[in-house]
């Protein structure tokens, strides 16, 4: 297995004008990170992937191109989750075969399930598959909150390797740092980087860093090594970009700067908004003349 921990971006997926999934351009985001944002590793599968509106047939083949084209270059992680439990379990055993390194499953959504059925849903998907599995907790947009004792019955399973931590209660992440030290922690808000690897997270998983890759490892590296000032003002610049991003719509803007830098990006999947205004390439071109 590669190591796990690092800068792992949350792979965007580039859609033709139709919907569907267009190949080469993801290809070439994929290229993107490894060669020029120099990521350890990617989320592939993620809400950054528009993955909760894809086919079960799409997710798989994003799988199996992301696999394809990285070989074993970076670590892979595949997004399995779903509220279709049959569905993540098929997912899961389809990554698994093509040699993905973990699983991740959002915690299941919609339904009030509870903490027995979130357990339930963890415990299937690790024994149908045999994979390590990472919790995907992002309670703003779940409406999941589960708390330090139901984090760590989730950890009694030794495939659990811990967190990606999407949310921005502080003082649950130090407890779980100090509950669970041996557990992994990776930041889900690019925007907070800072304060979480101060708190010792062991990695982050962005959307943002499919363009500003460079500075999250900076904002990473320089927090790690106590340079906080430093970090700190890389955190700003990186946050100004963020701020610009998610007034102007967050994956739709990632693709206009990527295809500003030559990259297919595409187009996004309906029910979101496909494609971009002229106001919105525009403010996309803004961004990225300024920051990248
Ligand atoms: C994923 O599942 O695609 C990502 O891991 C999610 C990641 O936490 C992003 N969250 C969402 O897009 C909801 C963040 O990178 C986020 O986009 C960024 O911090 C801007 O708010």
């Amino acid at each position: 297995m590669k190591k796990l921990t690092g800068i792992f971006s949350a792979l965007l997926v580039s859609f033709n004008e139709d919907g569907s999934i267009n190949e080469t351009g993801l290809r070439q985001i994929i290229r993107h990170n490894i060669d020029k944002m120099g990521v350890d590793g990617l989320y592939v599968g993620g809400s950054t992937g528009e993955n909760f509106m894809l086919s079960t047939e799409e997710k798989k083949q994003i799988f199996r191109i992301a696999k394809d084209e990285v070989k074993d270059q970076v670590a892979l992680i595949a997004q399995v989750g779903s509220v279709n439990l049959q569905e993540a379990v098929e997912l899961g055993k389809y990554a698994t075969e093509l040699g993905y390194d973990s699983l991740s499953a959002v915690t299941p959504f919609y339904y009030k399930f509870n903490f027995a059925e979130i357990k339930h849903y963890y415990e299937t998907i690790i024994a149908e598959t045999g994979n390590n599995m990472i919790i995907y907790s992002i309670p703003f947009l779940t409406g999941v909150n589960m708390g330090i004792e139901q984090f760590g019955e989730l950890y009694q399973n030794p495939k659990v390797l811990g967190v990606k931590f999407t949310a921005g209660d502080f003082y649950l992440l130090e407890r779980l740092k100090k509950a669970y030290p041996n557990h992994l922690i990776w930041a889900g808000f690019d925007e907070m980087m800072l304060p979480a690897v101060a708190l010792g997270v062991d990695g982050a998983i962005g959307s943002t860093f499919n363009i500003n890759g460079v500075r999250a490892r900076q904002i990473f590296d320089l927090t790690r090594a106590g340079k906080l000032e430093e970090a700190l003002a890389v955190q700003h610049t990186t946050n100004d970009l963020i701020e610009g991003i998610l007034a102007n719509g967050l994956y739709l803007t990632i693709k206009e700067i990527l295809k500003l830098q030559g990259v297919e990006a595409g187009y996004c999947r309906e029910p979101m908004t496909a494609k971009a205004t002229e106001a919105q390439r525009e403010k996309a071109k803004q961004l990225q003349q300024k920051f990248l």
